[in-house]
């Protein structure tokens, strides 16, 4: 009847979590989601590099449960956008979502399914809410790895095929050594 309660320990400098399930997601995972594809190949032939990597404490998906995970996102670029995590929409879509901010520099992306898109900044201590309803993309813009925990229902579950296929609205680049947050030439409605 009772489920057992815990406590675990979050390395604040690596980002792992004790006990937790590991993913990783490397650029060869990411085939069409970035703008630049000549970039994207030729990064995934030369060294096919570790985008992220979640630690992940997950209950079965039942209504009124969390899940929790830490999210260590990596340096680096593909072409002039900065890398990122696929981004989703909850399949249960009005599931909200917080984050909170560990080390490292970065920002969420946010989009409606109309497309109107945010863009909020994070450094250790940002809290982010995320509304139902709203897609969200961590991207790290710093040179260290960008690491955040993110705490979500247990039946909120993934959906990744909107993105995948319409990616968002804006892209985060670096031009002229600055971070710019501009639309996505690329983005179909
Ligand atoms: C889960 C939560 C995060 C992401 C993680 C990787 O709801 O938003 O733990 O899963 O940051 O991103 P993605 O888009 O590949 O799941
Ligand atoms: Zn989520």
């Amino acid at each position: 009847m009772y489920k057992e309660p815990f406590g675990v320990k979050l390395d604040f400098e690596t980002g792992i979590i004790e006990n937790a399930k590991k993913l990783v997601r490397k650029l060869s995972d990411m085939k069409g989601y970035f703008l630049d594809e000549e970039a994207w190949k030729e990064l995934v032939e030369k060294e096919d590099p570790v985008v992220y990597e979640v630690y992940a404490i997950e209950q079965e998906e039942k209504e009124g449960d969390l899940n929790f995970a830490t999210t260590v996102l990596y340096p680096g670029k593909v072409g002039k956008e900065f890398f990122f995590t696929k981004g989703h929409y909850h399949a249960k879509a009005d599931r909200a979502e917080i984050y909170f901010a560990l080390k490292g520099k970065g920002g969420m992306l946010l989009q409606t399914p109309e497309g109107d898109a945010k863009f909020i900044e994070m450094e250790p201590g940002t809290i982010v809410y995320v509304p139902p309803y709203w897609a969200h993309r961590t991207v790290n813009t710093g040179n260290e790895p960008f690491i955040f925990l993110a705490i979500y229902p247990a039946d909120a579950g993934h959906d990744y095929g909107t993105i995948k296929e319409k990616g968002f609205s804006k892209i985060v680049v670096e031009e002229d050594g600055k971070v710019v947050v501009k639309d996505n030439p690329k983005w179909k409605e």
